[in-house]
């Protein structure tokens, strides 16, 4: 059954086109920037703040940031976990999230099992979606030993995309790690975009609002933004400006 967040998240991009998420990197943080820096992204028009990082250790850390990030925002903070230390109580919901093109059952299904239980004890709304890594691939794919899909085999992407749909996820995040130099080429998106009915998340090295644009346009439906979040700088000139051209770059409703 599918929860509140997701029910907003899905009529966010059917009246939008494609959305934003803005995402916080709790090793980066303390609470109060954290809080200030949801406070802001919110004021920009994104439609959700993600929490979650690839080397989180600390749960109680992760805890006190959502907590300040909840008390600062109205829009829903949906936890995007590296492991059972991502999960916190404090959120409102959890990409349920399974790495498809990982080596090591352990992120494919193994720490989904070991926290299910915890999900359902903090009653978090659980939103399943299949995650997979391409090009450089960045720290998670080394994490999560993931063997990242080559941008120019996106006949590969397709097949993961489709697994995942398939499953019955209900969400497709095509990663291209954070901090990289190229996100997710265009081709690539398209598609996948064109063999799947779900929607799809594409994030890693989004910087500018030209890169937005392109993804937005090849098919994307929501685009994620890390880095670029935690770097000095206005936020409302840089997310704002993203954020409008990922609403108004859409052409596919
Ligand atoms: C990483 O896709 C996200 O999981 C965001 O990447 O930090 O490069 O924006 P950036």
């Amino acid at each position: 059954m599918r929860g509140q967040v997701e029910k907003y998240l899905l009529n966010k991009i059917q009246k939008d086109g494609a959305i934003h998420f803005a995402l916080l990197d709790p090793e980066e943080f303390s609470s109060e920037p954290a809080a200030k820096t949801a406070r802001e992204v919110e004021l920009c028009g994104t439609a959700a703040v993600m929490v979650g990082g690839s080397t989180i250790v600390s749960t109680p850390h992760l805890d006190v940031i959502v907590k300040a990030i909840k008390k600062a925002v109205k829009i829903p903070v949906i936890l995007f976990p590296n492991n059972i230390t991502g999960i916190s109580r404090y959120a409102d919901a959890i990409w349920f999230m399974s790495l498809l093109n990982s080596s090591d059952p352990y992120f494919i299904a193994g720490v989904q099992v070991l926290g299910a239980p915890i999900i359902r004890k903090y009653g978090l709304e659980t939103i399943p979606l299949g995650y997979v890594t391409v090009g450089e691939g960045g720290t998670v794919s080394v994490v999560g030993r993931a063997c990242p899909i080559p941008h120019d085999k996106p006949e590969l992407a397709v097949a993961h995309a489709l697994a995942a749909q398939y499953f019955g996820m209900r969400f497709v995040y095509l990663e291209g790690g954070s901090g990289v130099k190229q996100p997710v080429p265009n081709t690539m998106i398209r598609m996948v975009k064109g063999a799947i009915n779900i929607p799809l998340i594409v994030g890693g090295g989004i910087r500018t609002v030209e890169q937005a644009r392109n993804l937005v346009g090849a098919g994307a439906d929501a685009v994620v933004t890390g880095t670029i979040t935690e770097e000095e700088g206005n936020l409302r000139d840089k997310i704002g400006a993203i954020v409008a051209c990922v609403k108004s770059g859409s052409t596919k409703y």
